[in-house]
């Protein structure tokens, strides 16, 4: 079963048009995989999710940062935390720097064994922003169990279930 954050936190009425900024220049390929990530979620409620270029006024703000970036979690270096994102309204999607990430299109398959699925992990991750905690539910995408080489993207019942009773 879903569960959300202590008080419920969540993304205010009036701001369900929610945009979002990168702290590093990326490529179109990476960036895609972020976008593809917010659709799924954008496909079940009645948020919608926009690129912009300054990070200063976007809601979420996306960086790739190695061990101590400045808010008191440390990364790890190659696995072990791959990423963390905070409840609403903070916004803060930070992924390790020093995983092995892959960047895949819609369909293709994981070569790399020891490699991370990107939108697998922003797929988890936006949903931390958008206000779940973790589910109790195998096979969900807010399940606490990822593995390298593994591609999971498809929201489960019990994740739209619990992203519609938010929003
Ligand atoms: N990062 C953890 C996570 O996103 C950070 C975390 C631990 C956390 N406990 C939390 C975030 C409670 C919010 C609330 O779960 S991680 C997974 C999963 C990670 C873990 O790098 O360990 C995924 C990243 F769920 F599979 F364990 C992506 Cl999918
Ligand atoms: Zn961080
Ligand atoms: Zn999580």
């Amino acid at each position: 079963h879903y569960s959300f954050f202590p008080g419920t936190p969540r993304w205010p009425d009036g701001e369900r048009d929610l945009t979002y900024a990168f702290f590093d220049n990326l490529t179109d390929d990476v960036k895609s995989v972020f976008s593809r990530a917010f659709n799924r979620w954008a496909a079940v409620t009645p948020l919608t999710f926009t690129l912009v270029d300054s990070l200063v006024s976007a809601d979420i703000r996306i960086g790739f940062f190695e061990g101590d970036h400045g808010d008191g979690q440390p990364f790890d270096g190659a696995l072990g935390t791959l990423a963390h994102a905070f409840a609403p309204p903070a916004g803060r999607f930070h992924l390790d720097a020093a995983e092995n990430w892959l960047v895949t299109d819609n369909g293709s398959t994981l070569a790399q064994s020891s490699a991370f699925d990107l939108e697998s992990v922003a797929v988890h991750e936006i949903g931390h922003l958008l206000g779940l905690g973790h589910s109790s539910v195998k096979g969900s995408i807010m399940y606490p169990t990822i593995s390298s080489g593994v591609r999971k993207v498809e929201l489960a019942n019990d994740d739209i279930r619990g992203i519609q009773e938010l929003y």
